[in-house]
């Protein structure tokens, strides 16, 4: 008996210590394969690294100068490396990187194992790229003629299309020359952007994603994502109707009732920007406090001789105030600051570039000397500034914390150096304007900007989500398009519109592929970021009714500074709640910071409505955009109540 107990003992024992050795085992090779997939994310980086390189020369190369050939050899340079993409991804993908215990390299694992286009087989990714090349080449070259002179037929969007929305308050001219842009850049793209639709989403299947919608919102790392922009644009959508409203009672008073209804949406051409994004240039002649100061700095800019470059040098002088970083000699030599004036095509939509080799970043932009381009150079140096931050993280790293916070960066610091008190030290705003008075002139101009742009952000993409999850056909495009327009924004095309129109493509974003959710995300975080950092450079305290955060400039403040810093140099490196709690002691995206910026502002339109009995929000467009068979199926097909959820209303 005693035996046998022993016996049975001794194979129990045997029993586990095969199990030990084989879970030693199993450890010690799990711990083999993790320390080869750090070699091997090691060999992968630069490889990466070379090859985004390559194609982003291959990519300036061509919207710099829009020649057939620079076209053929960016298409063949994006399928030769998208085949080595495909190679590696391979081998990637042989890796058991689920099970790793390192995080940091799990991170890059499941980074890398989404493909993007390169997914797609040759022939449809070719499909994919001609589609988008067309619709950049189409906008890039659209153009129309003169209002007056009907012969002349070079007007481009930049500077030409812009200048008219600037400048002109003809109503009539306005409406012509918004009629032929779209005519000139949107409608020629339809056919188009149905391929790209149809390649997109092949691709975003191919990467496990359902449509192209849930690989846009993938880059936000929230499985709610879309819900937390809805919940955003119920908090904004008080603030924008009230400025809505404002701007509309201006526009009547000044236009009449013929052309600018007491209820109704806002005719888009009216509003100093063809895409009716933001309406800084309708301030001159709708001031809260006329008699007060100009805010608008493009006389003050033209006044002291600015140029281009010296608009780059401010910026760039800037962020060196704050302990950041200066843009290296290279990028002074490489980049494009004014649109070249040797008769070629290219894409004059400001963009900056990292090259991904840690040495050369660029901008391209024709900068002219307008206060929206000084606003512009800041936000495009804010890239600068990322790239140059984040340029010696691994490669899959190098963007940012999401997309919008990438978008953010440079606004931060136009947000500064658009404080009354830092324009009067740059002598761009005269002196003796610190009263409330001005202050409001001051934050009535922002809002221009800054309010106004966020419901138009936002529909941009959730068209474009509507349009990849099959909710909107072909054969909807434009009329969806303005029925979120109008929902929305509140503004309604000058003429009827039909589906022989294709108005979206008409914006740079829509035609060259560019994600716009960046946008709006960007636009409100940068007031949590712009609130924080004031805080820590001590020019304002939360609460303290005394100072308001528009009055705050962050220049010189070293604190301030590696607060950023230290946001940038993460990159995509974790997720970004950890970037935003860097900087902002805070773990989620809020209104707070912005409606906290506004609130004077908000107060005083409230009250001049109220005074003006002007009606607050929209009733709906007399315009046609929707055929009746179109409305029919609106209601029908459930769109009414699937863009409800997106409205708050
Ligand atoms: O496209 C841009 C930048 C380049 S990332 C000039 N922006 C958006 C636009 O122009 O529509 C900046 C603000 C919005
Ligand atoms: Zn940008």
């Amino acid at each position: 008996m005693i035996l046998k107990i022993a016996g049975e003992l001794a194979l129990v024992g045997v029993i586990a210590s095969v199990f030990v050795v084989a879970a030693q085992g199993w450890a010690q090779e799990r711990a083999a394969e993790e320390a080869s997939g750090q070699e091997y994310m090691r060999t992968l980086d630069d490889l990466t690294s070379k090859m985004k390189n390559r194609l982003q020369i291959a990519n300036w190369n061509y919207v710099a100068n829009l020649t057939t050939v620079n076209e053929e050899v960016l298409t063949q340079t994006t399928l030769e490396i998208a085949e080595e993409e495909k190679e590696y991804w391979k081998e990637t993908m042989t890796y058991l990187w689920h099970e790793f215990e390192n995080d940091d390299l799990k991170r890059m694992f499941h980074k890398y194992s989404i493909l993007g286009t390169s997914a797609l087989p040759e022939d449809l990714n070719q499909r994919l790229i001609q589609a988008v090349n067309n619709m950049q080449n189409t906008y890039a070259k659209a153009k129309i003629c003169d209002y007056n002179n009907r012969t002349k037929c070079d007007l481009l969007v930049e500077p030409d299309v812009t200048n008219i929305f600037a400048n002109s308050d003809d109503p009539e001219e306005l409406k012509y020359a918004w009629v032929e842009w779209h005519k000139a850049a949107g409608a020629p793209s339809k056919h188009d952007f149905s391929e790209y639709v149809q390649m997109y989403n092949e691709a975003a299947k191919l990467n496990g994603f359902d449509t192209a919608a849930e690989w846009w919102l993938s880059e936000y790392e929230a499985s709610d994502a879309e819900d937390q922009f809805v919940a955003l644009w119920s908090h904004i959508k008080p603030l924008y109707e009230q400025i809505h409203a404002y701007v509309r009672h201006v526009l009547r008073m000044k236009y009449g009732e013929e052309v600018v209804s007491a209820r109704g949406p806002i005719p888009a051409h009216l509003l100093g920007n063809i895409w009716a994004q933001t309406w800084g240039n309708v301030e001159k002649y709708s001031r809260p406090y006329p008699d007060k100061a100009e805010v608008d700095v493009t006389a003050a800019l033209v006044a002291q001789n600015y140029t281009a470059l010296k608009l780059f040098e401010t910026a760039n002088d800037f962020f060196k105030s704050l302990g950041l970083m200066g843009v290296p000699d290279l990028f002074w030599e490489k980049s494009i600051l004014e649109r070249p004036n040797d008769g070629r095509d290219m894409v004059c939509h400001a963009s900056a570039w990292d090259f991904f080799d840690g040495e050369d970043f660029r901008i391209k932009q024709c900068t002219t000397i307008t206060n929206a381009f000084f606003k512009t150079t800041h936000h495009e140096m804010g890239h600068i500034q990322y790239y140059l931050q984040y340029k010696d993280l691994p490669v899959i790293y190098r963007e940012g914390a999401n997309p919008g916070f990438h978008e953010a960066v440079g606004d931060v610091i136009a947000l500064s150096v658009s404080s009354p008190p830092h324009l009067r030290v740059m002598g761009l705003l005269e002196d003796g304007t610190d009263d409330q008075e001005s202050n409001i002139n001051q934050l009535y101009k922002m809002g221009l900007d800054k309010i106004v742009f966020l419901p138009f952000a936002y529909l941009l993409d959730i068209y474009r989500y509507n349009i990849f999850r099959g909710t909107t056909t072909p054969d909807e495009y434009n009329c969806h398009f303005w029925q979120l327009r109008e929902s929305l924004q509140g503004v309604e095309p000058p003429v009827a519109r039909t589906e022989e129109d294709f108005d979206a493509a008409a914006k740079y974003h829509i035609s060259a592929n560019v994600e716009y959710m960046r946008y709006y995300i960007s636009y409100i975080i940068q007031f949590q970021f712009h609130r924080s950092l004031c805080q820590l450079s001590g020019d304002y305290i939360p609460g303290d009714s005394s100072k308001w955060l528009s009055n705050c400039d962050i220049y010189n403040s070293t604190t301030a500074g590696e607060a950023l810093g230290k946001m940038l140099k993460m990159g995509s490196s974790k997720p970004w709640p950890d970037a935003m709690e860097a900087i902002t002691g805070q773990r989620y995206m809020d209104a707070s910071g912005i409606l906290e910026y506004f609130q004077p502002l908000y107060d005083w339109l409230k009250t001049e409505n109220e005074r003006t009995g002007e009606y607050v929000g929209w009733e709906p467009s007399k315009v046609d955009y929707c055929s009746s068979a179109q409305k029919m199926n609106m209601e029908t097909s459930g769109f009414k109540r699937k863009i409800n959820k997106y409205t708050s209303g």
